[in-house]
């Protein structure tokens, strides 16, 4: 059985923004011209509102650039939450205004740990009377219904003035035309079945029908090949740092204490929050086991858990937003702020560019996490050069599905943005060969339409530590960063269970998974482990980690895997082949864990 990641969308509707030009307040898509008019919409319908205040962006900005700049003198020195609260985040008066308008209508709002957003959940009632407009119900092109104001929304006095961006003002009803399943499943540096020398671990006793079959590089192959077991026989397993995962939904613990005992990767026992009833599912399991094996004895290693609606036109992108904020607000119970969190959820540009006002709110969320000193490791898709391809079966692929996009938010420019490699061992695990992951270079039973995402984004700007290059449209974010072992032939052994969504047989097995997701939280892994040895040797805090690897890039490039063989594109086209040094296929290639653990800036 294989699997790719889980998504945060499938098909949407394209709508025009309604634009102000004056007011300078972002509501995202709420136009509803050319829209056919269903009804009233019942006053009973909630609204989440999001809203994000007039703040410091710029300054916010800054205070990443100058902690994450090796070649800056406050290099590591990252803001605390409260500083940043105070410095970067809404002023009092304005938190206050905008709390207590609401509290006069007999609102709940609630200011969020960064001080940079508000939230909100109105009745359309109480909103039709707050923003003098009428709600009603439109039918999308896709056949979803959203409920939309029929005028653009008119902000009370205490709101107005004091936030720029409000989303949450278009609610779906219902969904439209969802595509189907998004369970996807040595060529050009690969081989589809096991190399090298795995160390089986419990498998021929618990699970001989893994053993059987010729997929899978272990956990002992992949810590050998990327530099990570000497590291741990250093001592490194990541103790002092915390990382946090962020899902859709739990993974079972039985699942992952399995895999860990199994293969000898024991140690700090993963905490699931609010999972409630929501079912399992292979990803976060993958993300769990994949993380733990990298660095087992973490100080806090959680699962923060909320739910998406995929069916959604914008994929959820408020839901998205309110599981990446989680290890952030958890600091409001007390919980200490990770050090990195793994992301294995993205959505193709083009069907994620119209929502401004959530997207906004996502990339304010993502620039706090960067200016407090954490990496967000984002997985940059499994559809190769063509994200918007994701979960479309291969005889419905239209020709806007193969064109060259790439995911969001692994496209922000305040993430790592992780692209996918296959891999061939030697004997004694180390890399023989490897190049980027596209399955549809394998014939015949291994051919698959699931390749490492990369290329250039349509939206966002190119970061300042991102060198321009002679072979991608300049001024714009090029993705991947850096890229790992992803290929879902020969996989990733998982061990799963009945109760996990995706998950087949009867009683635990092993399920062989790729895919970016994997790549990511293996990376996520990576940083943990490079943070406790800045720790030890008393080095800055690695951070926000891209500027940094660029940096090594340049003058260290030993510290990478650069990898030359291949292509991401899926359906040919001249995106994206990879290349001595950067390439948009698999960035600077595969960091080798322990040479750029000791390669750490030491503060100038
Ligand atoms: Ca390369």
């Amino acid at each position: 059985m294989r699997r790719t990641l889980a998504s945060l969308v499938t098909g949407a509707a394209v709508l025009a923004a309604a634009g102000d030009a004056t007011a300078a307040v972002d509501y995202g898509p709420i136009s509803h011209k050319g829209l056919k008019t269903v009804g009233a919409a019942s006053t009973s319908l909630k609204l989440p509102l999001q809203i994000g205040f007039v703040a410091s962006q710029s300054g916010l900005q800054g205070a990443v650039k100058s902690a994450s700049n090796p070649a800056s003198s406050s290099y590591g020195k990252y803001p605390s939450l409260s500083t940043l609260q105070s410095k970067y985040g809404a002023s009092s008066s304005k938190r206050k205004a905008v709390v207590n308008t609401f509290k006069s209508n007999g609102i709940t709002a609630t200011v969020d740990v960064t001080h940079l957003r508000v939230s909100a959940t109105v009745s359309i009632g109480k909103a039709q009377k707050l923003f003098g407009t009428k709600w009603k119900v439109y039918k999308t092109d896709t056949g979803s219904k959203v409920a939309l104001p029929v005028n653009t929304p008119k902000l009370p006095s205490g709101i107005k003035g004091n936030v720029d961006t409000v989303a949450g003002m278009r609610l779906q009803i219902s969904g439209g035309s969802s595509s189907a399943a998004r369970t996807a499943v040595v060529t050009e540096g690969g081989t589809p079945t096991r190399t090298g020398t795995p160390a089986f671990g419990c498998v021929p006793t618990k699970f001989p029908a893994a053993l059987a079959s010729s997929s899978g590089l272990y956990p002992n192959q992949i810590l050998e090949a990327y530099g990570i077991a000497p590291l741990q026989a250093a001592g490194l397993r990541g103790q002092g740092v915390r990382l946090a995962i962020v899902g859709e939904a739990p993974t079972p613990a039985n699942d992952v204490s399995t895999f860990r005992s199994c293969f000898g990767t024991g140690g700090t026992a993963l905490k699931i929050h609010n999972a409630g009833s929501i079912k399992p599912i292979l990803e976060s399991s993958l993300d769990a086991m994949v993380a733990s094996m990298v660095a087992p004895a973490l100080s806090r290693f959680d699962l923060w858990v909320h739910p998406i609606d995929e069916s959604d036109d914008d994929g959820d992108v408020e839901g998205f937003l309110h599981l990446l904020a989680q290890p952030l607000q958890a600091t409001t119970n007390g919980a200490p702020l990770p050090h990195v969190i793994s992301v294995s959820y993205g959505t193709c540009e083009s069907l994620i560019k119209p929502y401004t006002a959530s997207r906004t709110l996502v990339e304010r969320q993502l620039t706090a996490t960067a200016a407090l000193g954490i990496t967000t490791v984002v997985a940059a898709g499994d559809t190769g050069s063509s994200a918007c391809a994701r979960g479309v079966p291969a005889n419905k692929l239209t020709s806007a599905d193969k064109k060259p996009q790439v995911s969001w938010p692994a496209s922000s420019p305040w993430v790592l943005a992780v692209g996918g490699t296959n891999l061939t061992l030697d004997a004694d695990n180390t890399i023989a060969s490897s190049g980027a992951w596209n399955d549809s270079a394998y014939t015949a039973p291994f051919y698959r339409t699931a390749g490492g995402g990369g290329g250039t984004s349509v939206f966002e700007k190119k970061p300042w530590w991102q060198p321009a290059q002679s072979f991608a449209a300049s001024g714009k974010r090029m993705v991947p960063d850096v890229a790992a072992f992803a290929d879902e032939s020969p996989g990733y052994p998982v061990v799963c269970s009945k109760s996990v969504k995706g998950c087949s047989g009867s009683g635990q097995s092993i399920a062989f998974v790729g895919g970016t997701s994997a790549a990511a939280p293996l990376v996520a892994g990576m940083i943990a482990l490079w943070n406790q040895q800045a720790h030890n040797q008393g080095l800055p805090k690695p951070g926000f980690v891209p500027p940094m690897l660029y940096n090594l890039a340049k003058h260290g490039p030993q510290a990478f895997l650069d990898i030359t063989q291949g292509t991401n594109a899926l359906f040919g086209g001249s995106c994206c082949p990879t290349l001595p040094g950067y390439d948009l296929a698999t960035g600077w290639g595969s960091p080798l864990a322990d040479v750029v653990a000791s390669s750490l800036v030491r503060t100038p």
